[in-house]
């Protein structure tokens, strides 16, 4: 059976109905999110991009490499990682610039855009799920620096960030270094209204969820029967996302039927937020040494340096 909708059927069919975020990523789903991006409210890529452009040689001198890899897990368009390379090609002797992606198509559009503005930089992109393509890393011997950018880390749930944080340490030998973007702890009122914009561009993105599995899968969801709903926990630092059945209703998927009461909520997205304390203990857990954590003029953001 088709991954996606194995995902779907084991998400609904569990007490506490939910769906995996990623997701949310087909090609309408990829537009949304770059509005997202735009938004006043969702207040992450303008901090992660401040950051770039004012700590960048802050960052590389804390890096005592000459010849180096530099690996970005999830690169997408490299459009901000663009603003750290520019600076790191005159720090390195050589310098190799590995973008991994999921997507063939976005990696062509990181290369060209990469190269556009650094030509001299050798790029070598690696298309599949950075889970399996790992692999071909391993012939590769020069010191390396791993990138996960964009707070992306935050939509791992619950311990599945320590997961992959213990698999990126797999991926390095002693020594090498792990920058990591991260949203951080803030003012609740901020964060609740990253997710929740005025203009409802977060509530379409979690809708077209339902939208993808009505076209991919043959799903009956009617949307205007389900609304979104974002709210933050300053306890556990997440916020979490969720589509609430209007009514009680039957839906239907590939001959699988599910019901829903009236209010019932499916949980579409965690994005949890870190403490400076909290990315100590976790970097510690998972075979890292806190190196320097660099954060943007109002500190909402963090773009955190472990070493193994
Ligand atoms: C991709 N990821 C870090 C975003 C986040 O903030 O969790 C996805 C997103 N969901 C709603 N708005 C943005």
């Amino acid at each position: 059976m088709d991954r996606f909708l194995q995902d779907v059927l084991t998400g609904l069919g569990s007490e506490f109905k939910t769906l995996p975020s990623k997701y949310f990523y087909d090609e309408k789903g990829s537009k949304i999110f770059q509005r997202i991006m735009a938004l006043d409210e969702y207040y992450l890529p303008g901090c992660e991009v401040e950051i770039l452009n004012e700590s960048s040689d802050l960052i590389l001198a804390e890096i005592p490499f000459d010849t180096i890899d530099i690996v970005e897990l999830g690169s997408g368009d490299g459009s901000k990682t663009m603003i750290f390379l520019k600076q790191a090609i005159r720090k390195f002797n050589s310098l190799t610039y590995i973008p991994m992606d999921i997507s063939p198509g976005i990696l062509e559009v990181n290369k060209d855009l990469i190269h556009s503005q650094v030509p001299k930089l050798e790029i070598i992109p690696i298309a599949g799920d950075y889970l399996l393509t790992s692999s071909q890393l391993e012939k590769r011997d020069k010191p390396r620096l791993l990138l996960f950018m964009g707070s992306n880390i935050g939509n791992f749930p619950g311990d599945k960030a320590k997961g992959f944080m213990g698999f990126v340490n797999g991926m390095m030998k002693r020594g090498d270094y792990f920058m990591m973007g991260v949203d951080l702890r803030k003012n609740p009122h901020v964060i609740r209204a990253a997710y929740n914009d005025k203009d409802g561009v977060t509530r379409l993105f979690n809708l077209n969820l339902l939208e993808r599995i009505n076209r991919e899968l043959g799903g009956d969801f009617d949307l205007s029967e389900f609304e979104h709903f974002g709210t933050y926990n300053p306890v556990t630092g997440e916020a979490m996302s969720y589509l609430v059945s209007q009514k009680k209703q039957i839906v239907q998927i590939a001959g699988r039927l599910f019901q829903f009461d009236r209010y019932e909520a499916i949980l579409t997205e965690v994005s949890r937020k870190f403490s400076i304390k909290e990315l100590n203990s976790i970097g510690k857990e998972t075979g890292f040494a806190t190196v320097r954590h660099f954060l943007d003029s109002k500190g909402y953001f963090s773009l955190s340096l472990f070493r193994k």
